[in-house]
């Protein structure tokens, strides 16, 4: 039973989000990786949402470019959280999908990440530390992680 959907608006995204699912696979979390559109396919984003929803998904992962209204329609169909990835795809280099991600009414939040391949990672890892909140397992290897941070900038430092 998948935990994490991830949507993306189009196949053209797959590149920039493919580090999310590595991420969520490395961290042993379920999830969805797929394709569906606010705009070409709304009633495909609709049925999907309330479809996982009833599966048990916990979170919902949204990332698209250009006037990027996937995490907001899909914030639109469920109480779970929404975590948005506004991604690069135009020659506003992002802030067109920036704004429309982040820019939500009062009641229907997105927790919007950073553009492109850092945003995918960190919906990841913010998914998963959501999903932690009631998964001890799942906490300590996120805690592993960081260590591993951590001792990678110390092995940096010494390096020099
Ligand atoms: C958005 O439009 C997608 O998320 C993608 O970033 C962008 C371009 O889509 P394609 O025309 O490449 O399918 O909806």
């Amino acid at each position: 039973m998948p935990k994490v959907v991830i949507f993306m608006g189009s196949i053209s995204d797959e590149e920039k989000m493919r580090p999310c699912s590595d991420l969520l696979n490395d961290l042993g979390v379920e999830h969805v990786f797929t394709v569906s559109s606010a705009h070409r396919t709304p009633e495909r984003t609709a049925k999907l949402v309330a479809e996982y929803e009833a599966d048990g998904c916990q979170v919902f992962i949204c990332a698209a470019g250009l006037a990027a209204h996937l995490a907001g329609a899909v914030a639109a169909k469920t109480t779970k959280p929404v975590l948005g990835v506004p991604l690069t795809a135009s020659p506003l280099g992002g802030m067109d999908a920036l704004l429309a991600t982040v820019q939500m009414p009062p009641g229907f939040p997105v927790g919007t990440l950073a553009l492109d391949q850092v945003g995918a990672r960190n919906a990841a890892w913010l998914a998963a530390q959501i999903l932690a909140l009631h998964d001890e397992e799942l906490a300590g290897r996120i805690k592993d992680a960081r260590e591993g941070f951590k001792a990678s900038v110390e092995k940096a430092a010494a390096s020099l």
